[in-house]
C-alpha cells in the first residue's frame, strides 16, 4: 500500500487491486472535425490532457498496473445509438452522419479511434461504449471484478460529461475513483473546475482528486 497525496484527503492505493482507467481520448474529441467540434467546441481545450496523461500511462505500464481504455460510439447499423440521443443538439452533422474523420462516434472509423499518443498496447483490453458512462450497456463491471480491481484512477475526457458519469456510476458500485486534475479535461474551464470539486466535495462524495505527479510518486516500481 502507498499513500497517494490526494483531495479531501490521503488515499491508501493498493497497486494490484487499481486500475488505470483512461476515458475517451478518442480522435472524435480531441481533433478538429470530430463530434466535439460539431457541438461547437474549442477542441484544443482539451489537448493539454495529452501530455501528462503519456506520462502516467507509462508509469503505469512500468509498474504493471492494469490498464483499461474506452471509447464513445456506436455500431455501424446505429442499431445502439437512443433515437434521443441522435436528435439531441438538433445538429446538422451529427452522430453516425460523415465527417472529416469519417462517421461521427460510429465504432471502426478513424474519428472513434483512439488518439496515437495514447493508443492501447496489446493485452490493454479496450471497452466501447454507447453511453457516457462506461459502465451502461458494457463489461467493464464484469472486468474489473474478474481481476479483483477496487480503485480506479481515472483520465480522459470530458471532466463534467463522461468522466464525472463514470464515476458516479463507478462509486455506486464499489469502487474507489481518484480523478486526475491535469489528465482530465473539459470544453469548458469552469466546468472542469467544477467538476472536480463535485468529486472531492462533502469528504469525497463520489472520490478524490490528485495530480499524475502524486500518482506516479504512489505507483510501485516495476517488480515491487
Ligand atoms: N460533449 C462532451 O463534453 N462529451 C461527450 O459527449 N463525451 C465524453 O465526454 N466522452
Amino acid at each position: 500500500m502507498a499513500v497517494l497525496d490526494a483531495e479531501p484527503y490521503p488515499f491508501d492505493l493498493i497497486a494490484r487491486q487499481a486500475c488505470l482507467v483512461i476515458i475517451d481520448m478518442q480522435r472524435d474529441f480531441l481533433e478538429r472535425g470530430g463530434f466535439g467540434a460539431a457541438l461547437g467546441n474549442e477542441v484544443s481545450l482539451l489537448r493539454g490532457t495529452i501530455a501528462p496523461t503519456r506520462r502516467l500511462l507509462d508509469a503505469a505500464r512500468e509498474s504493471g498496473l492494469t490498464v483499461i481504455h474506452t471509447r464513445e460510439g456506436h455500431r455501424p447499423d446505429l442499431a445502439d445509438l437512443p433515437p434521443a440521443k441522435k436528435a439531441r443538439g438538433r445538429l446538422p452533422s451529427g452522430i453516425g452522419d460523415p465527417g472529416p474523420m469519417g462517421r461521427i462516434l460510429v465504432r471502426g472509423e478513424p474519428g472513434h479511434d483512439i488518439i496515437p499518443e495514447l493508443y492501447p498496447v496489446p493485452g490493454e483490453p479496450v471497452v466501447d461504449k454507447p453511453g457516457k458512462g462506461a459502465f451502461h450497456a458494457t463489461d467493464l463491471d464484469a472486468m474489473l471484478r474478474n481481476r479483483g480491481i477496487t480503485q480506479l484512477i481515472v483520465c480522459g475526457v470530458t471532466t463534467e460529461v463522461c468522466v464525472n458519469t463514470t464515476v458516479r456510476e463507478a462509486n455506486d458500485r464499489g469502487y474507489e475513483c481518484v480523478v486526475v486534475e491535469d489528465c482530465v479535461g473539459s470544453y469548458f474551464p469552469e466546468f472542469q473546475e467544477m467538476g472536480l470539486r463535485m468529486i472531492k466535495a462533502q469528504g469525497g462524495i463520489f472520490g478524490w482528486v490528485a495530480s499524475s505527479q502524486a500518482v506516479i510518486a504512489a505507483l510501485p516500481t516495476s517488480g515491487s
